[in-house]
């Protein structure tokens, strides 16, 4: 079997350092906050931390858009913070993983403000400048299919020859993926936002300059790091676009896994137990996933994998709505279960939430307030009971839901939710020429979409404790406010009130990564067997211990009540192998409500 290490059991604490703890009253979250709470990360029993960026950066992705590599930015602290924060961590057992965000940097990185100054620069080949494709006047002019709207993106030259992008590719946060850069006349790759201009990672010096710095990381969306030869235009699937939104086309490079495998090489094998988590979006195909973390390739320990993640992602992309179903959230996460696991040789991670995602007791359970705290805790034993490294967002603990107030679309900040907004009225504009469209038209048509899943929900501060101003996430006052809003529903769902109370999600996490520690061999390591998937509203499963585990006989069947009827029978099949002989329910409320369960030692 494969070597063990301390990152297959651990569980991580992901930490979004502007909204986590703000100790200097200026309304962003800090390093030192996150000093200040290392002992409530402790209490929650996770074995390290994962910090997203806080690195020097224009924050136009809040961070995802790097200026410096070697400083910390002001708004959060100093470099001496960061050593202090992974001091504090270590005394309590914790490790520090940080945020490797290679695939681009931002625009106001020196490496790109000499990339761009001209065009014989030595570090113009560090990023990606293509020349853009010519328009003459006159097919532009016959050509019915170019909108006004996009003919103004492309005539951005001397105004008589017309330049489109290099290729078709649309920007993950829409519009064209490359930007007319007017100091050399051509074009720059940026599939993020026009301040993140990608790397050219087939240039050698770029690499080098990279592994310069790197220890042991979340690699951001690291697939995509190697672009395919002739940047081919992408197949016209979104007709009303220009631009085409095709990830695959760059997933999985030409030379992806080999510049994994020789960062992993010259770097990280320098450092004993290091540890790599790689984003890995857009990649479903179970035999590309693999790729990256077979044990024998040498290249990622881990990933995150999306499928179950965009399961609520419409045909037309995020904010259209899709109808899945309970039996596809079950199927999903029983096939990745199987196709990753110790035994199957390939290591993955469990997470249902992140910073890029709304909450998942709002994307997941329903929206009433009565069920919130069931379905937190339900989820929660979901999670704990899977196979692979756990990930847990900051707030997951306390059961945090999407923001309770319907505010206004216009005031959701994220850069995302922004550029999809921004884009849908380009659209509209370009159909209907004649007249202004205003951003207020097109809202009441998203705003569910927009309500349920966009980015910002997983970005809102911490609520420390109700009882104080902005939850006790910040003593910002005097016309100072915290960066983004402070949910008003913070009274009901706050650290302070659930450290206190028994039943509390809170607490049940406490209990169920306790239990997962406890039962390691076959929560973590184990094997993993759907029971009766057609069962509609039971998802129960068996974990067994690995093949060749000395502790063979403590298998575990969960079964999990997804629906809001407490009723709901579960039947044990007739095919389940030996007899119940103890059966212990981990269920909060003990009342006759009991929401979900786990039992534990039923073979004979
Ligand atoms: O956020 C997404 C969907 O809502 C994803 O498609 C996301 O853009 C993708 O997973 C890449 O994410 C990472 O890189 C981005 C940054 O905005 C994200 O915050 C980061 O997690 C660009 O750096």
């Amino acid at each position: 079997p494969p070597a063990r290490h301390w990152w297959h059991s651990a569980t991580v604490y992901q930490i979004y350092p502007a909204s986590f703890k703000d100790s200097n009253a200026d309304g962003y979250g800090d390093i030192q906050g996150i000093i200040e709470k290392v002992d409530y990360i402790a209490s929650l029993g996770v074995d390290a931390v994962w910090l997203s960026p806080c690195y020097k950066s224009p924050y136009v992705d809040m961070g995802y858009d790097i200026s410096d590599y070697r400083q910390i930015d002001q708004r959060f602290g100093t470099v001496e913070d960061i050593e202090r924060l992974i001091a504090k961590l270590a005394k309590c057992n914790m490790k520090l993983l940080m945020d490797l965000v290679i695939n681009h940097t931002s625009d106001q990185h020196a490496w790109f403000q000499e990339s761009r100054s001209f065009v014989e620069s030595p570090k113009r080949d560090w990023y990606i400048w293509r020349k853009g494709k010519n328009v003459s006047a006159r097919k532009r002019r016959f050509d019915g299919r170019i909108s006004p709207l996009i003919r103004l993106q492309v005539t951005l030259s001397d105004g008589k020859i017309v330049q489109k992008p290099p290729n078709n590719w649309e920007s993950q946060f829409k519009g064209s993926a490359w930007q007319y850069d007017e100091i050399t006349n051509e074009w720059y790759l940026r599939l993020f936002a026009k301040e993140q201009p990608d790397l050219n990672w087939d240039n050698r010096d770029v690499r080098e300059a990279v592994y310069e710095g790197i220890g042991g990381f979340r690699m951001d969306v690291i697939n995509i790091i190697s672009k395919p030869n002739g940047f081919p235009d992408a197949p016209v699937t979104n007709s009303r676009s220009e631009y085409q939104l095709v990830a695959s086309l760059y997933c999985n490079g030409p030379h992806i896994h080999e510049y994994i495998r020789e960062m992993r090489q010259e770097v990280l094998d320098q450092y004993e137990d290091f540890m790599t988590v790689g984003e890995v979006p857009f990649t479903f195909d179970p035999a590309e996933v693999r790729k990256y973390v077979e044990p024998e390739r040498k290249e990622l320990c881990m990933l995150f994998q999306f499928d179950l993640f965009g399961i609520d992602r419409g045909s037309g992309g995020k904010f259209t709505p899709s109808d899945w179903q309970l039996k596809d959230l079950k199927s999903t996460i029983s096939k990745w279960q199987q196709l990753l696991s110790f035994t199957s040789g390939a290591w993955q991670t469990v997470f249902l939430e992140s910073h890029d995602a709304a909450r998942s007791v709002s994307r997941f359970g329903d929206r009433g307030q009565d069920n919130r705290f069931r379905v937190a805790k339900m989820l929660a034993m979901l999670e704990t009971t899977l196979a692979g490294t756990l990930f847990m967002h900051q707030g997951q603990e306390i059961g945090m839901a999407n923001l309770a107030e319907d505010i206004p679309i216009e005031e959701y900040m994220d850069i995302e939710t922004k550029g999809f907004l921004h884009d849908l009225r380009q659209l509209r504009q370009a159909a209907e020429p004649d007249r202004v469209i205003e951003l207020k038209e097109i809202v009441d048509e998203v705003a569910d979409q927009v309500r349920l899943k966009a980015r910002d929900h997983g970005r809102m501060p911490m609520p420390w404790d109700g009882n104080k101003p902005n939850a006790g996430f910040s003593e910002a006052r005097d016309g100072i406010r915290p960066w983004t809003r402070v949910d008003s529903d913070f009274d009901l769902c706050h650290v302070a009130h659930q450290e206190k109370f028994t039943n509390s999600v809170l607490k049940f996490w406490q209990r169920m990564l306790a239990f997962r520690r406890q039962h390691v061999e076959t929560l973590v390591f184990g094997d993993f067997e759907p029971v009766a998937l057609d069962n509609e509203p039971v998802f129960a499963y068996h974990r067994t211990p690995p093949a060749g585990s000395g502790d063979k006989s403590n298998n575990i069947l969960v079964v999990l009540n997804m629906t809001s009827n407490s009723d709901t029978v579960f039947r044990m099949p007739t095919s389940t192998r030996g007899d119940v002989v103890e059966f212990s329910m981990l269920e909060c409320s003990r009342s006759k409500n009991a929401h979900s369960c786990a039992g534990q030692k039923y073979t004979t």
